[in-house]
């Protein structure tokens, strides 16, 4: 017997969750607060049933090369989770020093039995805006020399990608992939983790450790405003803006997302000299996110210009799902208004926005450095011999 994958994708999205609750106290109370938003919201369901809505999450998880990259997406695979789209936030208005693709199911009814995705970004040590080439190499023999994935994990996972999970297994392999992606007891080498953060705070947490974790766990809210609201009444202070498009009176398009920063953990540190010490970092945050409609490639045009006029919204965008799809803007099921597709994936530049507004400070850029523009979705899916989905594909077949 072997155990439906989207039961075990369904299997290792609570086990994180759980995990992260413990970790981080302020989500679980993100998630009752959310909880209570979707039970008050009235929704038709037009964009997933509440069970979906309520058990959906987004995970995210960074690496420092394309080994850790390729092993990540071996155990993601067991779990019926492939890689979908490339997002460059080197590009971004705040610039962060990764590239990103995001693991999900890629069929309809796989993501309708539940939808667990993971965005999942790698530091860009080749480019020298951020990383000077000394360093840079440095970089790449720190992470070379640590495993964030032990062998055994990911060759299981490989033999469940190929033949299923037999059912006596699922459990411990889930256990396992689970506690990959724990925040770690061992000792910070403090001197490295700063020389890392005085490049970049996402550099630090990245490469300036010997291992990965998940870094925020994201609940799906109907309505974002009124948990911006409600969080914020209780005394959590959110980022100043939800991410995203505007609150409109037309169909919610694409993806509104908001966040807090989590409080400092404690970790401990290493000093120069061998000593342990306790201290604290504050690396983690809670976020939130509401979703809506697919957009068509020309309705994704249309979204750029008018998130460049955003207090002109109803000049770019129509008041219907009926307008919207006789235009030929978002995806809908056989072309039917009244069933909306989902959109599934991120935004570069919310997750940039995301990034950078739960740091401290900036990364710095060094202008005379080479772009390595060799960064693209074909180098990656090269490097981690793997296809990469177009999320538009994706789109397309479910609305056929
Ligand atoms: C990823 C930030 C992007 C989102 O929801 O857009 C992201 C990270 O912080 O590692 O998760
Ligand atoms: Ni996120």
């Amino acid at each position: 017997m072997t155990v439906p994958t989207s039961q075990l994708r369904a299997a290792f999205a609570s086990a994180l969750s759980r995990m992260y609750g413990a970790e981080v106290p302020a989500y679980t109370t993100l998630v009752n607060v959310t909880t209570e938003v979707n039970r008050d919201t009235v929704d038709s369901g037009r964009l997933g049933s509440l069970d979906r809505v309520t058990a959906e999450r987004h995970g995210a998880i960074r690496v420092g090369s394309v080994a850790e990259l390729a092993d990540a997406a071996d155990l993601f695979a067991a779990f019926g989770m492939f890689p979908v789209g490339f997002y460059d936030l080197r590009e971004a208005a705040s610039p962060v020093p990764v590239v990103s693709t995001a693991f999900r199911p890629v069929d309809t009814f796989e993501l309708d039995a539940n939808p667990f995705r993971v965005f999942t970004s790698m530091l860009a040590t080749e480019d020298t805006r951020f990383f000077r080439p000394e360093l840079g190499a440095r970089v790449r023999t720190f992470v070379g020399q640590r495993t964030l994935f032990d062998p055994g994990l990911i060759a299981q996972a490989r033999r469940i990608a190929a033949d299923g999970c037999p059912s006596d297994q699922a459990a411990g392999f889930v256990r396992a992939a689970t506690a990959a992606f724990a925040l770690s007891r061992e000792p910070i080498d403090k001197a490295w983790y700063d020389e890392l953060a005085a490049v970049s705070a996402v550099a630090a947490d990245i490469a300036g450790v010997g291992s990965t974790h998940i870094n925020h766990l994201t609940p799906r809210v109907l309505d974002i405003d009124e948990l911006y609201a409600r969080m914020s009444a209780r005394g959590v202070t959110m980022i100043d803006a939800i991410q995203g498009p505007p609150r409109t009176d037309g169909p919610a398009v694409l993806l509104r997302q908001t966040s807090f920063r989590a409080l400092a953990e404690p970790r401990r540190f290493r000093d120069p000299g061998g000593a342990v010490f306790d201290g604290t970092l504050r690396v983690r945050f809670g976020e939130v996110e509401a979703r809506g409609v697919a957009l068509t490639r020309a309705g994704r045009a249309r979204y750029d210009t008018a998130m460049a006029d955003r207090d002109n919204w109803h000049r770019h965008f129509p008041r219907t799902d009926a307008e919207m799809a006789a235009q030929g803007l978002a995806y809908y099921r056989g072309g039917d208004p009244t069933k909306p597709i989902v959109y599934e994936d991120f935004l570069p530049a919310s997750a940039a926005g995301i990034f950078r507004s739960n740091l401290d400070e900036e990364a710095t850029v060094c202008a005379t450095g080479d772009l390595a523009t060799h960064y693209d979705l074909d180098w990656m899916a090269g490097a981690i011999d793997r296809h990469i989905h177009d999320p538009y594909a994706l789109y397309e077949k479910a609305a056929s």
